[in-house]
């Protein structure tokens, strides 16, 4: 076990739902804590930047078009294994695949719409976390 941070990214679609609490809530259950986080209205911009790696596939155009399409809530988790620990509580990327009591079982209606972002690897999480946020805005544990 590790312990680790992990870019969590509640979308569009979740935001608009009022579910921010109630997915924040699954991730404290699960023992992973919040150290950062802001509310966004993302540009084009940085929502082409933040998903650069997708840049050359079909549904590009339509998930920059759907990130930008309402404010998002940003943050970061910390916890033993958050990487996998964040993947686990999202589900498939495809809500119809997704597990029973996954979040995007519960709260997204498509592949396009799914209601949450995790960091897919440590490596790809140092630096989507750097892309959205400063070292003095993460605010790890003190007590
Ligand atoms: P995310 O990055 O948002 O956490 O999702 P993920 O790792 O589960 O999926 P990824 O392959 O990174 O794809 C990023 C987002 O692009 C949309 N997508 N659409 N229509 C499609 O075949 C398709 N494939 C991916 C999804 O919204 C996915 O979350
Ligand atoms: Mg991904």
């Amino acid at each position: 076990m590790a312990l680790e941070r992990t870019l969590s990214i509640i979308k569009p679609d979740a935001v608009a739902k009022n579910l921010v609490g109630a997915i924040y809530t699954r991730f404290e259950s699960a023992g992973l804590r919040i150290v950062a986080a802001k509310m966004m209205h993302l540009s084009k911009e940085q929502a082409e930047g933040f998903y650069a790696e997708h840049k050359e596939r079909p549904f590009f155009g339509a998930l920059v078009e759907f990130m930008t399409s309402g404010p998002i809530v940003v943050q970061v988790l910390e916890g033993e294994d958050a990487v996998l620990k964040n993947r686990e509580i999202m589900g498939a990327t495809n809500p119809a695949e997704a597990l029973a009591g996954t979040l995007r079982a519960d709260y997204a209606e498509t592949i396009d719409e799914n209601a949450v972002h995790g960091s897919d690897a440590v490596e790809s999480a140092a630096r989507e976390i750097a892309y959205f946020f400063s070292d003095e805005e993460i605010c790890p544990r003190t007590r």
